[in-house]
């Protein structure tokens, strides 16, 4: 599926302090394009439900559902994509088995990824980690907005700049030539979502580019 460029938030979700369906609500309130449910290291069974309860809050809505990793259970649970890492199955090969699928995007943390990423383009790539950040628990290097940037430049379809971002290094982020750009912590560990997502919506729209 073409997606245009320049949507902004890109939220994912893990471990929602609110709970996954809420916070999916709010996100769908605030207009974000995008939600992913990133549930790493949970048992199928548990993925599925909490992902039928988003699927159910964002159908009919113009936030599209991205299930992380495994494009079996996007297939399941109905969503509208797969986002795949590095080390999930292959882009080609989930794109030729899941063409029920309307959204591949991938994970990047190098120019090489990226220039990779060409040969068989993704909807859309993650780009990260720009800053240090503790919730993945194997990180890549740090890219900086400048390495961020230089992939950015090389993408061949929409980046989505991810990894440490804040409320304070956000407008940095911009700056740097970023159109799209993603957060775990910032939101889902906010007691009030909505006012973390609007924070970020409003900060996005007035930092300089
Ligand atoms: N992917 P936070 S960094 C899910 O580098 C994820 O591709 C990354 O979480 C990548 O906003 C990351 O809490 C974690 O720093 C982002």
């Amino acid at each position: 599926m073409k997606i245009e460029d320049g949507f902004g938030l890109y939220l994912v979700m893990t471990d929602p302090v609110v709970g996954y369906a809420k916070c999916a609500e709010a996100a769908v309130r605030c207009g974000v394009r995008f939600v992913q449910l990133r549930m790493k290291n949970a048992a199928p069974e548990d993925v599925l439900k909490e992902a039928r309860e988003v699927r159910a809050v964002t159908k009919g809505t113009g936030t599209l559902f991205i299930m992380n990793d495994d494009p079996e259970l996007a297939v399941k649970c109905e969503a509208d994509g797969v986002h795949l890492g590095q080390g999930d199955m292959p882009l080609r090969l989930a794109m030729a088995r899941f063409q029920g699928l309307k959204i591949f995007g991938l994970s990047t943390h190098n120019l090489g990824q990226v220039q990779a990423a060409c040969e068989f383009t993704p909807d859309y790539i993650g780009v990260g980690p720009v800053y240090a950040t503790p919730t993945k628990a194997i990180p890549d290097p740090t890219l900086g907005v400048e390495g961020a940037a230089e992939m950015i430049k090389a993408a061949p379809c929409p980046a989505v700049a991810i990894g440490g971002i804040n409320f304070e290094n956000l407008p940095n982020v911009k700056r740097a030539g970023a159109r799209n750009f993603s957060v775990v912590r910032a939101v889902c560990q906010n007691n009030d979502p909505e006012s973390a997502i609007r924070r970020l919506q409003e900060i996005w729209a007035t930092a300089d580019k």
